[in-house]
């Protein structure tokens, strides 16, 4: 028995299934959950003194890598001024002018403390600003896991939505209708039968939650254009995407410009934290700036905000999106060969460094397309990696996540275990 199978043990008594978020639990690919003792740059370090090259990266939250000088600094001296005060901090505004700055669409910009408050306050925004009931969603994406954003699609196009979990009502979900990823006819089809009853879309603009999806060419330009034909608020997600894909996220590279974005992850280096922003004419709804309510004890927070501007200061002062791209070009490519070597049916789909290995032959562009690959050959390779030393996420639906910190030495490491990981999974069947 390991450290970690005794602590797992011991955390399913004490926590619902061990963990503080299901993903981390092991169950879509099997065995127990390696409990983490420290972490720095690109290594993380298991209980039982394992290190591990990491491309979770907290699913997404550390760019630079962890414990970066720069961030510990300004947390643990952030936290000698006092941790939480319950008022406004200078460092806020900072904050929110850098994001403003950054991603131009982002006029006003409110904290939060997770990517499910951002969204779940942007959704709220867009049908108090607007008056109408329905927000579009796409099977797929995953905007956190408040109430209306847990439906499934119903039946029939604009049928309403269903709920994808229990205790979210069927009132909670009907509201929310459900559509195809790149689908634009689907998605068409529900703005001419639900016309000025939708408030809104929320969509991430590059989607990462089914395994990465990039938007089909015209797909967000059709958004932008149906949205704008009835007055509808474009919500982009790109709480994975926000700094990730550059300075300006999804949208600085498609052109595509929300009304609304929510951000999250990168922006907090790691503490909790959320944002959602954009037309100042919509933001001025928020409370107390207007009569939408959203609030938090902890929005704001002294300590994540000191660690987001460390990370804003360093990925302004050097960009490090050419080296993530190189690092995930590289991994493709081993990943691509060692496909072709073992004749593993292998998709592969990339958008700037983000980038997941579907274990089937057909391309994935939505979400129905991301179920047909294959659960156990990815749960194979997941643990044939964990064996060599890689840390994958725990699950076939997430994406691959370098940092600023994954040297050629993880690369040449990650690309050997590449191989021989492969060829297990193909060997397996
Ligand atoms: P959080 O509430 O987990 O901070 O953010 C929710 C969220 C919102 N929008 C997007 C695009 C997201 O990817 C997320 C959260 N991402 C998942 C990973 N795919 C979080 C991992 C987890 O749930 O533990």
């Amino acid at each position: 028995m390991s450290r970690s199978d005794d602590l797992f043990k011991r955390a399913q008594e004490a926590i619902p299934g061990g963990v503080n978020s299901p993903v981390r639990a092991f169950r879509a690919v099997g065995g127990t959950p390696r409990f983490i003792a420290s972490a720095r740059g690109s290594h993380i370090t298991d209980v039982d003194g394992r290190e591990l090259v990491d491309y979770v990266m907290s699913y997404g939250a550390i760019l630079l890598g962890h414990a970066d000088p720069r961030v510990v600094e300004v947390v643990q001296r952030a936290a000698e001024r006092g941790s939480s005060y319950g008022a406004p901090t200078e460092a806020e505004i900072v904050l929110a002018e850098r994001i403003e700055e950054a991603m131009p669409s982002i006029e006003r910009l409110r904290l939060v403390s997770s990517g499910t408050e951002a969204a779940m306050s942007a959704v709220r925004l867009a049908r108090g600003a607007t008056g109408r009931p329905k927000i579009i969603k796409f099977a797929g994406c995953y905007h956190g896991h408040s109430d209306g954003l847990l439906a499934r699609a119903g039946s029939g196009v604009a049928t309403l939505g269903l709920p994808d979990s229990p205790g979210v009502t069927e009132a909670a979900a009907a509201d929310t209708v459900v559509a195809p990823y790149n689908d634009v006819g689907a998605v068409s089809r529900i703005f001419d039968e639900l016309g000025d009853q939708v408030a809104g879309l929320i969509v991430e603009p590059v989607a990462a939650n089914m395994g990465v999806v990039p938007p089909a060419p015209g797909f967000l330009e059709a958004l932008r254009a149906r949205c704008d034909g009835i007055g509808a608020v474009l919500i982009f997600d790109e709480v994975i995407t926000g700094f990730r894909l550059g300075l300006g996220g999804a949208q600085g590279r498609t052109g595509v410009r929300a009304d609304l974005t929510c951000l999250g992850k990168v922006i907090g280096g790691g503490l909790p934290i959320g944002a959602f922003g954009g037309r100042a004419d919509l933001m001025d709804h928020v409370a107390p700036a207007g009569p939408v309510y959203q609030a938090g004890t902890l929005s704001g927070n002294p300590l994540a905000v000191a660690a987001g501007l460390a990370v804003l200061d360093a990925i302004e002062e050097e960009p490090p999106y050419e080296r993530l791209d190189v690092l995930a070009s590289t991994l493709i490519e081993a990943l691509t060969n060692a496909a072709r070597t073992t004749g593993v049916p292998l998709t592969i789909n990339r958008e700037g460094s983000l980038f997941s290995a579907f274990f089937t032959e057909q391309p994935v562009t939505d979400y129905e397309s991301a179920r047909a690959q294959s659960a156990g050959a990815y749960a194979r390779f997941f643990h044939g990696m964990l064996a060599r030393g890689i840390a994958l996420a725990p699950g076939a639906f997430e994406a691959w996540f370098v940092s600023a910190a994954h040297t050629d030495t993880d690369v040449r490491k990650t690309v050997d275990a590449i191989g021989d990981a492969m060829k297990e999974a193909a060997a397996l069947g």
